[in-house]
C-alpha cells in the first residue's frame, strides 16, 4: 500500500543521545538498538480500518514517530514497518451494520488515516502493507508453522498450538488466568470445543457464506489476525529487530502470539529485542475505543480548524507510558504553548540554544520523556537571552526531534 507523505526533517547540530526505553518482555530499560550505525528497525502494529484515527491511536503513532526522529537524529537508518488489519472481523462487521462494502469501507478510512497522519507530521513507514495484499505471504507462514509441527485443525479452521514455543508467556508476562480472560476479551475463543489449549490462537478461518475469503494451500479461508503481524515483520524486517510497538491493549494477546508465531516459524528467538507499549488514552472514564464509540477524532479536530500541531503538543505534553483521559482543556494548554513557542522564535535572540537543544534529546532519550523535553522549552522560550542564533536552531529542533513545526 502507498503510506503517506514525508515531511521534512531538518538535521540538528550537537551531539545526540543513546535511547533507552521501557520494554514490556524484560520489564527494565534497554537500549535500542544496540549498537550504534547501521539499521534500526521497528515495526508498529497499525489500524483496523473501521472508523476514523481517533487521540489514542495518534498518540500511539506520535510515540513511535518520536523513537524514529530520535534514531535519525543519531545517525541510524530507519527501516519502518506498519501493517493494516484490512480484512477483519470488527471491520465486516461495521460494514455489514451500516450497508457498505468492506473494501469500500477500509479505503476511505486508510485514506483518512494518511492524512491525518500527514497533518500530525509523522514520518510514514517505508513498507505499509495491508494483510488483503498479504494473503499468500500470511499462508506461507501458516505454512511454516504446520512444518514445525504447531498447527491443527478444529472444523475446518486452522490454530496456533502455544505449547510450541517455549517461550510463550515471556512477552507480557502475564499468569494463564489473565491471559485467558483477556484472550476472550480481546477477540479471542478460549472456550472453543476442540481446541487442545483455550489459549491456541486461530490462524485460518476457512471460508463462511457472506464473507471473503481467498484460494491458498490451506484452503479457500481468510487469515487470523496475529500471524498477519508475525508474517509482515518477518518479511519486511527479518527476526529480532529492535521495537515492536503497540499500545498496551495489544500486549495480550497480540504482541505475545505474533512473537510466539515468528520464534515457533523461524526456530529462533527473540521476535523483538524491545515490546514498547503506549498506555491508553480514554474518554469519559473509558478507554477510547472504536467499538465503545467515545471518540475524539483527529480528522473532526482538524477540520474544524485546529492546529495539527496544537494536537501533536497535546498529545506529547503526556508520558506515553501513562494511561490518561483527554479533556477539552488538552488542546486548550496546547495552542497556548504552541503560541508561547512561536513568540519565542519570533525573537530576535534567546538563551543559549545548544543548551535547551541537549535538554530535549537527554529527556527524549530517557524513555521518551516528552513532558521533560516540552518543559525545556517552556523555559527556554520564556527566559530572555543573547544567543542570535538560538531561535533558528530551537526551529530546527523541535521540527527534527518533536515533530512540531513553528
Ligand atoms: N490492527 C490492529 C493491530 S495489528 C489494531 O489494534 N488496530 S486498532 O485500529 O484497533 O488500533 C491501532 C493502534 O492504536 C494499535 O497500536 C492500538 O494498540 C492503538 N490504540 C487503540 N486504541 C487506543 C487508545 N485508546 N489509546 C492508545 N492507543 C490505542
Ligand atoms: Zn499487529
Amino acid at each position: 500500500m502507498q503510506a503517506w507523505t514525508k515531511p521534512d526533517i531538518p538535521a540538528v547540530p550537537g551531539p545526540a543521545r543513546r535511547l533507552r526505553l521501557h520494554d514490556t518482555a524484560s520489564g527494565g530499560l534497554v537500549e535500542v538498538p544496540p549498537a550504534t550505525g547501521g539499521t534500526a528497525r521497528m515495526y508498529v502494529c497499525g489500524i483496523t480500518p473501521y472508523d476514523a484515527t481517533h487521540m489514542g491511536h495518534a498518540a500511539t503513532y506520535v510515540t513511535f514517530d518520536l523513537i524514529n526522529r530520535l534514531w535519525r537524529d543519531a545517525g541510524y537508518d530507519v527501516l519502518y514497518t506498519q501493517n493494516i488489519t484490512d480484512v477483519d472481523d470488527p471491520l465486516l462487521e461495521r460494514a455489514t451494520a451500516t450497508g457498505v462494502e468492506w473494501t469500500d469501507l477500509a479505503a476511505q478510512e486508510i485514506q483518512l488515516f494518511r492524512d491525518d497522519m500527514t497533518a500530525l507530521r509523522v514520518i510514514p513507514p517505508q513498507h505499509y502493507i495491508g494483510v488483503v495484499e498479504s494473503i499468500d505471504l500470511v499462508a506461507g507462514a501458516v505454512e511454516d508453522l504446520k512444518q514445525a509441527g504447531a498447527v491443527y485443525a478444529v472444523d475446518g479452521d486452522l490454530y496456533f498450538a502455544v505449547k510450541a514455543d517455549p517461550a510463550f508467556g515471556g512477552v507480557s508476562n502475564y499468569d494463564r488466568d489473565t491471559m485467558r480472560e483477556l484472550f476472550a476479551e480481546r477477540g479471542g475463543d478460549p472456550d472453543r470445543d476442540g481446541k487442545q489449549d483455550p489459549l491456541d490462537s486461530l490462524l485460518w478461518r476457512h471460508e463462511r457464506p457472506g464473507e471473503p475469503a481467498w484460494d491458498s494451500a490451506l484452503g479457500r479461508g481468510r487469515p487470523g489476525w496475529h500471524v498477519e503481524c508475525s508474517a509482515i515483520a518477518l518479511k519486511y524486517l527479518g527476526m529480532s529487530f529492535d521495537v515492536q510497538g503497540g499500545g498496551s491493549d495489544l500486549i495480550f494477546p497480540h504482541h505475545e502470539m505474533s512473537a510466539s508465531g515468528a520464534q515457533v516459524a523461524t526456530g529462533e528467538h527473540p521476535f523483538a529485542r524491545a515490546y514498547v507499549h503506549q498506555g491508553m488514552v480514554g474518554l469519559d472514564g473509558e478507554k477510547m475505543s472504536k467499538s465503545k464509540g467515545n471518540l475524539v477524532l483527529v480528522s473532526k479536530e482538524r477540520l474544524g480548524g485546529v492546529d495539527p500541531m496544537a494536537i501533536r503538543l497535546a498529545l506529547l505534553a503526556h508520558h506515553y507510558r501513562t494511561d490518561w483521559f483527554w479533556t477539552s482543556s488538552d488542546l486548550a494548554d496546547a495552542q497556548a504553548r504552541l503560541d508561547v513557542w512561536r513568540g519565542a522564535i519570533g525573537r530576535g535572540a534567546g538563551p543559549d540554544g545548544g543548551a535547551a537543544v541537549d535538554a530535549v534529546r537527554a529527556a527524549l532519550a530517557n524513555d521518551l520523556d516528552s513532558a521533560s523535553a516540552l518543559a525545556a522549552m517552556d523555559t527556554w522560550s520564556t527566559t530572555e537571552g543573547e544567543d542570535p542564533d538560538a531561535p533558528a536552531l530551537i526551529t530546527q529542533a523541535v521540527d527534527a526531534l518533536l515533530g512540531v513545526k513553528l
